[in-house]
């Protein structure tokens, strides 16, 4: 049957035939006219067995009957363009797709669904409102805005800039969510790093002995912990008398370290403190680390207790009263879920966004875009309260009008399209 003839949206069966008039595979065939495609346009679908032959000859015979292959992103820049959905939730598509954790998932997901766009077009369309008052004086060049009207206008946008200032804010605990926290496990050798990744994972992936200077270079893994994924990073162990070979290793550490979000600082609880352990907290401090530090104290299935845990707080800076130390073991995995708890609460500040609270901004652009048209706005109340001319007013409300468009595309540049798409896999 020939396809345009067939039922839109209605499965068929049967084989699909190559150049040669040979059967290639066996095949479902999957007919959906526009505009009840995910493109908008005209779409059909071959499922055929998984082989990369079958697939290989069924490919050739439809780019020889006309096809062409797909760009990255192409499907969902076609739903863009043919507005089967705004910028924001095309670019949830890949955020979904890129996702470590079913927490970022499902915010991803929430963006699909069209809520952040529908908050920014409403947005936009008080900025019109606001801009349209203006214009209306502006077409009698003897008015100026009265006073009245400029204490209204004022209040409208100093609303707006508060909505946009919490979306903003939502962005430092959606950005863990999507790009990952960057965790590294610092400590002297044999203090238990190595274990305590694998504690972590729940299984074996970095090499454990009694032998210290075991791990040579920086191991990392992605693991998910309280709903965040963590980029984890196992490393050598640092000691001060270290040998050449080592010293590498140590160097990698130091600069995983310099590079973290969070630091896993870990102590072995079976002996007391060596002059190592207290180097490495100097390292910490002496370069004001921008990465959040938990003590892990290890071992304390052998109950030694050798390590002074208010000394070990006050060396590693930690003197805010927040006491991040947990005491786990490694071996038993005694304490490590409590560690997964402390970690999920320093990463996002003890707030974690509640699934059908408002919307979390996860998406790095988007944020940019959000903290650029809080400036427009502020420009324009600025503005108002200094009674400069209306017609200058407008030209900061037009930049934020046009810097939130962005979001959605109703104002994105072709320029902008090829590269939110270019990161798309090709196929969506
Ligand atoms: N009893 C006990 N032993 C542990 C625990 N954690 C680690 N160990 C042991 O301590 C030794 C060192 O463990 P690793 O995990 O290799 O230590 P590391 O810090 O990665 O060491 P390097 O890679 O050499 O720096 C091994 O013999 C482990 O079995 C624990 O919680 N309890
Ligand atoms: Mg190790």
């Amino acid at each position: 049957m020939e396809i345009k003839r067939m039922e839109s949206h209605r499965a068929y069966y049967g084989f699909a035939i190559d150049q040669e008039g040979q059967k290639a595979d066996e095949v479902i065939l999957l007919p959906m006219k526009g505009p009840r495609s995910y493109t908008g346009e005209d779409v059909v679908e071959i499922s055929c067995h998984g082989g990369p032959v079958p697939v290989q000859v069924i490919l050739s015979s439809v780019l020889a009957a006309g096809a062409t292959m797909a760009e990255p992103g192409e499907f969902t820049r076609r739903a863009f363009l043919n507005g089967r959905m705004d910028l924001s939730q095309a670019e949830a598509v890949a955020d979904i797709i890129e996702s470590h954790s079913r927490a970022g998932a499902r915010l991803a997901l929430r963006h699909l669904e069209g809520e952040l766009g529908e908050q920014i077009s409403q947005l936009r369309q008080e900025i019109l409102e606001v801009m349209a008052g203006i214009e209306v004086v502006l077409d009698y060049p003897e008015m100026e805005i009265e006073q009245t009207q400029r204490g209204d206008m004022i209040e409208q946008l100093q609303a707006m800039k508060a909505i946009i200032g919490q979306l903003v804010d939502t962005a430092t605990f959606g950005r863990p969510f999507r790009e990952g926290v960057r965790t590294v496990i610092l400590g002297r050798p044999n203090v238990g790093k190595s274990s305590l990744m694998n504690a972590l994972l729940r299984r074996e992936r970095a090499i454990v002995t009694d032998i210290p200077g075991t791990t040579r270079d920086v191991v990392s893994e992605t693991i998910v912990v309280g709903g965040v994924p963590l980029i984890v990073m196992d490393t050598a162990g640092i000691r001060t008398d270290a040998d050449r070979i080592e010293q590498l290793g140590v160097e990698r550490a130091r600069r995983a370290a310099a590079d973290a979000d969070l630091i896993l600082l870990v102590f072995d609880d079976s002996e007391p403190l060596q002059p190592a352990d207290e180097e490495i907290c100097r390292m910490l401090t002496a370069n004001g680390p921008d990465a959040s530090v938990v003590v892990v104290i290890n071992k304390i299935d052998l109950r030694c207790s050798e390590i002074d845990e208010e000394y070990v707080l006050r060396l590693t800076g930690n003197c805010d009263g927040s006491r991040r130390l947990v005491r786990v073991s490694a071996k038993t995995r005694e304490g490590v879920d409590r560690l997964a708890k402390v970690v999920a609460e320093v990463v996002l500040h003890g707030r974690l966004p509640v699934a059908g609270e408002s919307i979390v901004v996860t998406n790095a652009r988007h944020e940019e875009i959000l903290g650029q048209s809080l400036e427009s706005l502020s420009d324009a109340v600025d503005g108002l309260k200094e009674g400069i001319p209306a017609d200058l007013v407008n030209i900061d409300l037009r930049r934020a009008l046009e810097q939130l468009g962005r979001i959605t595309g109703e104002t994105a540049t072709e320029d902008l399209l090829d590269r939110i798409f270019a990161d798309f896999c090709v196929g969506k």
